[in-house]
């Protein structure tokens, strides 16, 4: 694309900003300062590299069998990195337990520590990428539909053990690289059917948060997620975001958003403000339901725009961490990080663009024609122009030109796989 075309769109852009005034330069230097955690997992359709690994479990699901898939370590790192040179901007990588460099060894859950990360820690040196983890409590023979809420005492012991081994992980990532890593938890927890012990479930997760956060870890920092059901755990979730809500509240916790997780018509952006008074910080978990938690690709819809105009507008950009949750295996997987971490970026340009301070004195002072009309011109105005700047300026492609880098590391690498 020609520079000077995308340069003379973002002068137009710039002057016309100004005049409702908005400092686009003041925006681009913040999208710089935003940066996305990629989870490592839409690279293999939430694998891993463990060797005993089997079928994927905890009520998700990765559909689709699209050809190129990361088989190994190297595959999946090449990927990342494919997708991050697509992406303006510096971005953490967010990486699931499973995820470690177990060369070819057998490394249970209740086993692990921060040597299987040694090398992850290296990479993300080498490529400028902080990293973020999760504890993974699904895909494992003791998995079943109860960890960490399981009655039986070996079993809950068993993954407190590796939730604990986990946040270790995690700060040995944050010693590293200088900056806390940020260490997500959730479990699958539920029932199927029907089910009476609801109270004693919850009273046992509680518990074992308890003990699993007991231990002060300085250089990472805790984050809990709940959601509505998972797949074969449809009639209750432990992890209710009632439950953790409260438990974040509570104890300080960071408390994970994750878009897929609340009832179709249930506004995610609307808790931004609610939770806020009560909880640090907030993870977000950026996805895109389909009917149900279906994890596909990020778009620039309303509610991805709504949740970050909710953050901007609460002024919380520095309370929030930006996690991206989807694992579509129907599409070309490098094509789908692109496309979700630049669709999660626009949302945030517009977010960053809108003349909220505006806005905000038209409706304190009752104006409420004023208030409406500004919010649906901000719409239109011309944030395309500064988000191709954006991009121009980090040296990545322009516009859709990404697609045919996309399609040319198909040909090369992963449609040989
Ligand atoms: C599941 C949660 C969880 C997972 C990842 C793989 O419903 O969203 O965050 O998607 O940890
Ligand atoms: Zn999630």
């Amino acid at each position: 694309m020609k520079e000077s075309l995308i340069s003379r769109a973002y002068e137009v852009a710039r002057d016309r900003y100004a005049e409702i005034g908005i400092d686009t330069e003041k925006v681009l230097s913040q999208l710089q300062d935003f940066h996305l955690s990629m989870h490592c997992w839409q690279a293999d359709d939430v694998t891993g590299f463990e060797v005993q690994a089997g079928a994927l479990s905890g009520g998700i699901q990765s559909t689709g069998n699209y050809p190129g898939k990361a088989r190994n370590i190297d595959e999946l790192r090449a990927d990342i990195l494919k997708a991050k040179s697509l992406i303006p901007g510096t971005h953490r990588l967010n990486l699931h337990e499973i995820y470690g460099d177990f060369k070819g060894k057998v490394v249970d859950r209740d086993e692990v520590d921060a040597s299987y990360f040694q090398s992850w820690i290296e990479w993300g040196k080498e490529n400028n990428t902080k990293l973020d983890f999760n504890s993974s409590s699904f895909s494992h023979p003791k998995s079943g539909s109860l960890s960490l809420a399981n009655p039986d005492k070996g079993i809950r012991q068993f993954w407190i053990e590796h939730t604990k081994r986990c946040r270790e992980i995690a700060n040995t990532m944050g010693e590293a690289q200088g900056d806390a890593c940020i260490m997500n938890l959730w479990v699958h927890d539920g029932c199927k059917d029907q089910s009476v012990n609801h109270y004693l479930y919850r009273n046992l997760l509680k518990q074992s948060l308890d003990e699993i956060f007991e231990k002060p870890q300085p250089m990472m920092k805790d984050c809990i997620e709940g959601k509505v059901f998972g797949i074969g755990l449809e009639s209750f979730t432990v992890g209710s975001h009632d439950f953790y809500t409260a438990y974040a509240a509570q104890n300080n916790k960071i408390l994970t958003i994750d878009t897929g997780h609340y009832h179709p018509t249930e506004s995610p952006a609307d808790k931004v403000s609610a939770v806020l008074q009560f909880v640090p910080e907030l993870m977000l978990h950026v996805s895109r339901p389909i009917r149900w938690d279906s994890d596909h690709v990020t778009i620039m819809d309303d509610p991805t725009l709504e949740l970050f105009q909710e953050i901007v507008r609460a002024d919380a950009l520095d309370r929030v961490h930006y996690g991206l949750d989807y694992f579509d295996g129907s599409i070309n997987r490098v094509g789908a990080y692109v496309t979700g971490s630049r669709a999660a970026q626009k949302c945030m340009v517009r977010a960053l663009l809108e003349p909220t301070k505006r806005i905000a004195e038209y409706e304190l002072a009752g104006k409420g024609f004023q208030t409406l009309a500004l919010l649906e011109e901000a719409k239109a105005l011309p944030w395309n122009a500064v988000y191709d700047e954006f991009c121009l300026r980090n040296n990545v492609p322009v516009g859709e030109e990404f697609i045919a880098e996309v399609e040319q590391y198909e040909r090369e690498v992963t449609s040989k796989r």
